[in-house]
């Protein structure tokens, strides 16, 4: 069995940040669980362009506000606590945060090893 706190984690190399967010990498590949857990912090007022092709991903809001738009049909979602979104089609889309920062609990398919952050197509490479 495996037990870690947010708190050691923010406190170790699982913390990576990637200018308008910051993400702590609670669990990972090399825990051979199959999936990662992280929690994520938006930072407020930032638009980050995201494009996970090689990744599903879910996320889930505990915190905070912001909204997310799809590229291809300019649908915009509110995001608030209690709303988890689930990019199930590899979906390009900008999140934004809104007044406050957001605070988000996030799952990948396949795991991420640890050190990923986005490239200019805002795509993480396949591990
Ligand atoms: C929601 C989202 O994808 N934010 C970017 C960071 C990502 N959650 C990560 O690498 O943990």
């Amino acid at each position: 069995m495996i037990v870690r706190t947010l708190e050691e984690c923010e406190n170790s190399e699982r913390k990576v940040d990637g200018g308008n967010w910051q993400s702590v990498r609670m669990l990972l590949k090399d825990d051979n669980m199959g999936f990662p857990f992280h929690i994520t912090t938006i930072l407020a007022g930032t638009e980050t362009p995201i494009h996970y092709q090689n990744h599903l991903e879910s996320v889930y809001c505990m915190s905070g506000n912001g909204e997310i738009e799809t590229v291809e049909d300019g649908k915009i979602y509110k995001i608030e606590p209690g709303t988890l979104y689930i990019l199930d089609k590899h979906d390009k889309h900008l999140l934004r945060g809104g007044s406050e920062d957001m605070k988000m609990a996030c799952v990948f398919n396949p795991p991420l090893s640890g050190k990923e952050v986005h490239d200019e197509n805002g795509v993480y490479p396949i591990d």
